[in-house]
């Protein structure tokens, strides 16, 4: 490990005359050469092995071409694929199977997952590097998530690959997000490796799934030499992959794989050029610029051009360079065209600038960004129970936060309104806004949250609203219902077909109609059905979509509820608080079984405390509270209503806490729709 870790690749020591000339007379169109020392003074890949030696003290040397044998020994691979397909325990296994870790080393599962918010969902939410060594080949492995609100993540982290992985599950084959990925491996020309995972699974067809694959390349435009694909099977979990459908002992049939097929980084010549692709973050080190190094070198020291997408060029040092070595980074002095490294030191870097040489800065094509798709209102937490849990209350904290987040979430947008203790947030979907809200939570921040709306454009004068593709998979028996409740929400149903025991259900519907359609569609095919979406377009605007069906029961005082009144009121509906629990006047307490809201009064009679005095007592009888994640409160809300967010809870409530108020508003609102 040690020797990979400081001379990458044993060619650094053949041919590295030659790079080591090239990179020295780099330099020279720098100015700097002067203070070094001539080049027989360092054996070829001292620069490497020393890691501590100043730049400045390198041998100068007459510009000579960079031979660019030390490409060969390097792949890049992005692990590309559907939510949940299984690429992050494949990264595992490939730390695992080129001994990154001790032999009794405790790793546990997911390692790359290493946010506390991924470790709690299991789901991947920001793409990452990993560096292995194998024969002698340092292999960059990309992890990226498979959500499609992270899609433009996953699109952008895709520069830095010059092959993919497209995983597909055995059973599931090509899902939404398998689509949209690939194409975008396709699109910069990358070479594919499919890999069949999770052929242990019962009721598994990896043969048909190997077709539907097929057949999605040549949907997508592959060319020959695309849609010749290898293919390779196996599990992930079980730690076997071949390149055909027969168990082995490892994955060293896909590592070998990755050698034979994914081809090494191709590099023009010329001074140096690198995109920001990715950032990273380090307490100590601050914002890091993550990108691959597509032509020259990058050293420790040099003074570079920093070219942002409006144009200006910014003077800017290079303080310390990273190279990427199994789950963290090592430290170098220079990193050569065709690596992936980390930069630190640069000052207001976006994604999407290109580092480029001081005396010839030329950029690289601008990436393009994401365009959001749903909208928030974001305010301070206006609450009777405002800055009790939090750090973080003002309108000021608030605004500093989402401003500064805007710097590294590129889909992100942020306005300010009319008032200024509330802001419009702009994202990719749900979950995206809803991790923000939940880091934010967990950072100290108090807030109120309204109903997500996605973004409608006025295209040829005509109202436009974002459609998509929903992929419903479920077993036969619900597919009338689900069916039923996609076409009350304007969906149209494209494809239906049987896979296995399920039914395989393809639907277009307004973005709109999606939300709140996961809970209910879990509720009516008793957690059976998998469904998964992906942007198709915008279209027409398609009417009126019925929302939540059910009224709620609001909090007609601020008490703490009692299990006496809970347990009279229980039969009205389902209560979101348990007995004893802090509620004010507007707060939804329940969902109502019936539609129409109802004011009801659930902190009367005997108070509980936190302590059940004995068995006998009332709190026995009544059903425990309905638990909701943030992501489903923000599915469930109304127009009227918000979410108050706070380290400590997530409670919902109307807009307006006054009754009266709020039909005073309703009533001016219904008049104004009139006129
Ligand atoms: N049966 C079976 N399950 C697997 C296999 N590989 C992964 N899984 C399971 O599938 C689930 C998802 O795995 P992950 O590796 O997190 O999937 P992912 O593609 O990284 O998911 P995202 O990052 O959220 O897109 C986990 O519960 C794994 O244990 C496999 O080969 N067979
Ligand atoms: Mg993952």
């Amino acid at each position: 490990m040690f020797f990979m870790l400081f001379l990458p690749n044993p060619s650094f020591k053949l041919g590295s005359s030659g790079v080591l000339a090239y990179i020295c007379g780099f330099k020279l169109t720098g100015g700097q050469s002067a203070e070094r020392p001539i080049i027989s003074a360092f054996p070829p890949g001292s620069y490497i092995l020393n890691t501590t030696t100043r730049r400045e003290k390198q041998p100068a040397a007459r510009p000579r071409p960079f031979e660019g044998d030390n490409i060969m020994q390097i792949r890049n691979i992005a692990i590309i694929a559907h939510v949940d397909h299984g690429k992050t325990t494949l990264v595992d296994k490939i730390l695992h199977a080129t001994h990154v870790f001790r032999e009794n080393q405790e790793t546990g599962e997911l390692i790359m997952d290493n946010n506390d918010l991924e470790r709690e969902r299991g789901i991947t939410i920001f793409s990452k590097n990993a560096a292995v060594e194998y024969k002698g080949v340092k292999i960059n492995v990309i992890d990226t998530p498979g959500h499609s609100d992270f899609g433009g993540e996953v699109e952008r982290v895709l520069k830095m690959a010059d092959g993919v992985l497209l995983l597909v599950d055995a059973f599931e084959g090509p899902m939404p997000q398998t689509r949209f990925v690939l194409q975008k491996a396709l699109q910069l020309n990358l070479k594919p490796i499919v890999v069949i995972n999770k052929v242990d699974k019962p009721n598994c067809r990896p043969d048909e799934v190997h077709d539907a694959v097929f057949e999605l390349f040549f949907n997508l435009d592959a060319t020959e030499e695309q849609l010749d694909f290898p293919t390779f099977y196996g599990s992930g979990k079980n730690g076997w992959f071949n390149s055909k459908n027969e168990q082995c002992a490892d994955i060293t049939p896909l590592l070998d794989g990755i050698l034979q097929y994914v081809p090494a980084p191709k590099v023009s010549e010329g001074p140096l050029q690198m995109q920001i692709t990715s950032l990273d973050y380090s307490s100590f080190l601050g914002r890091i610029a993550v990108g691959k190094v597509a032509r020259g070198s990058i050293r420790e020291s040099q003074n570079v051009a920093l070219m942002q997408a409006d144009g200006t060029i910014k003077k800017s040092k290079i303080k310390e360079l990273y190279t990427f070595m199994g789950m963290g980074k090592k430290k170098a002095a220079e990193v050569f065209a065709g690596d992936i490294c980390a930069v630190v030191g640069l000052e207001d870097f976006n994604i999407g600038d290109t580092i480029a040489d001081a005396e010839n800065p030329e950029a690289l094509p601008v990436i393009s960004v994401d365009e959001p798709t749903m909208s928030m209102l974001f305010g301070i937490n206006n609450s009777p129970f405002f800055g009790k849990d939090g750090k973080f209350v003002t309108s000021r904290h608030l605004r500093d936060r989402l401003i500064k987040e805007t710097e590294k979430n590129l889909a992100l947008r942020v306005e300010d309104t009319d008032s200024a203790d509330s802001f419009l947030v702009y994202g990719r979907g749900i979950l995206h806004l809803g991790i923000l809200i939940e880091t934010m939570r967990r950072e100290g921040f108090e807030l109120t949250v309204g109903q997500p709306q996605v973004l409608v454009k006025e295209i040829n004068g005509k109202k436009h609203e974002p459609y998509e593709i929903l992929v419903v998979d479920v077993p036969g028996d619900y597919s009338g219902k689900v069916i039923d409740m996609v076409t009350q929400r304007k969906g149209e149903m494209l494809v239906m077909e049987s896979k296995g025991e399920m039914q395989h259900l393809e639907f277009e519907i307004p973005s709109r109609g999606l939300i709140g359609l996961r809970s209910s569609m879990l509720t009516n095919t008793a957690g059976e059905a998998v469904m998964a979406h992906r942007f198709l377009e915008y279209k027409p605007w398609k009417g009126p979509i019925p929302g939540r069906n059910n009224g709620v029961l609001l909090s007609k005082n601020q008490d703490k509820t009692t299990a006496y009144s809970i347990d009279k009121l229980q039969d009205r509906g389902t209560f979101f608080v348990d007995p004893g629990e802090d509620v004010y006047v507007g707060q939804i307490i329940a969902e109502h079984i019936k539609p129409g809201d109802l004011i009801v009064n659930a902190t009367e009679g005997k108070k509980l405390t936190n302590m059940r005095a004995s068995g006998s007592d009332d709190s026995v009888r009544i059903i425990p509270k309905k638990q909701m994640t943030l992501e489903e409160c923000m599915e469930y809300i109304q127009h009227d209503e918000c979410i108050e967010v706070t380290p400590k809870k997530i409670r919902l409530r109307k807009t307006i806490l006054d009754e009266n108020e709020r039909k005073r508003r309703q009533t001016a609102m219904k008049a104004e729709e009139v006129k």
